[in-house]
């Protein structure tokens, strides 16, 4: 797998291209369906399958008023879509330059041209361009004037409904873990590096936590939930809090992990939190041993749901 990110590399040869083009924010199993669809033709024509996305986010740069929380921030979508199995990724700067590109521009001079795509593969609803006017109709007939094929691949469904990234980011905000997880194909999760928090975990409350600082910013809704939390390679159990810490008044909002069978200092270090189940709601205790009674609760309950000792 190989990452392009800079305009002079794209000006390369690929071999019998099969390219799909789009933001792919969440990798989710809509996402994994096409670029499943662009390996298999690939491999079916002994070409290079390519993945085309943007950095920024499009709507960052065209209406930044709009611009939604991204599940998986760049880092993190790269290494998703490499995981799909991917020859090729190329991240294109999505400047105001390039957003001036007319869509037909666009397809011509760059997939076209520069690439030689063979085949393109778009999702059932994209659009691109200014005003939306690049759209699969006109794809298809570029592709029938340039001499590229154009296939549509259709929407996945989990339980009746249509898998796409604002259903997914509703659903993270309202703590339904499961129901987000079944839609990405995978348990949702926050990157991030440990930094310092009051050290009143582990000094007066005896559940010391890795406070998270997420290169994401979209969260799940602040509560208590069963997390798995990945260190140097090694998946621990553990359980989240969400929240403001009211029953010590803090006023900060903060994402820490009590992770279970660990005892390593780890400030500084990256860590990966995938929130499984949200498990109940902040409050405020009257004292910090009813809290720790709680979190005593919390923890055999995430056990139980984790399946994990
Ligand atoms: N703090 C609260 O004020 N209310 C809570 O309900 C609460 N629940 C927690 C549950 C778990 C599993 C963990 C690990 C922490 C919880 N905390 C809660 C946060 C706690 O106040 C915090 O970890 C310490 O104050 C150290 O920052
Ligand atoms: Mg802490």
């Amino acid at each position: 797998m190989e990452i392009i990110r800079k305009e002079k590399d794209f000006k390369r040869e690929f071999k019998n291209p099969v390219l799909t083009i789009g933001n792919y924010d969440g990798v989710h199993l809509g996402h994994q369906r096409i670029f499943q669809r662009v390996k298999e033709k690939a491999g079916e024509i002994g070409g290079q399958s390519i993945v085309y996305t943007f950095e920024p986010h499009p709507v960052e740069l065209l209406a930044p008023e709009r611009k939604p929380l991204l599940i998986t921030p760049l880092k993190e979508k790269l290494i998703l879509i490499a995981e799909q199995g991917i020859d090729l990724i190329i991240c294109a700067n999505f400047s105001p330059k390039f957003a001036s590109q007319t869509p037909e521009d666009f397809v011509k001079t760059i997939l076209y041209d520069q690439i030689k795509i063979r085949q393109l593969f778009v999702g059932h609803d994209y659009t691109f361009g200014k005003d939306r006017r690049g759209n699969i109709a006109m794809l298809m007939e570029l592709g029938r004037k340039l001499g590229f094929n154009v296939e549509v691949v259709e929407a996945v469904r989990v339980g009746g409904a249509v898998v796409s990234s604002t259903r997914i980011r509703e659903l993270i905000q309202k703590g339904e873990m499961p129901e987000a997880a079944k839609m990405l194909g995978r348990n949702y999760l926050l990157a991030g590096k440990v930094i310092r928090g009051h050290g009143r975990g582990s000094k007066q409350l005896g559940f010391p936590t890795a406070n998270l600082r997420p290169e994401g910013a979209l969260f799940p809704r602040p509560g208590i939930y069963a997390t798995w939390a990945y260190h140097e390679g090694q998946k621990y159990a553990g359980v989240a809090n969400l929240g403001w810490n009211p029953t010590f008044h803090d006023r900060k909002f903060s994402i820490e992990v009590h992770i279970l069978n660990f005892d390593l200092e780890i400030y500084g270090h990256p860590l990966r939190v995938e929130f499984v189940e949200r498990l109940r709601d902040e409050i405020a205790f009257r004292s910090p041993e009813e809290l720790v009674s709680q979190i005593k609760k919390d923890i055999s309950r995430a056990k139980n749901i984790l399946k994990a000792e």
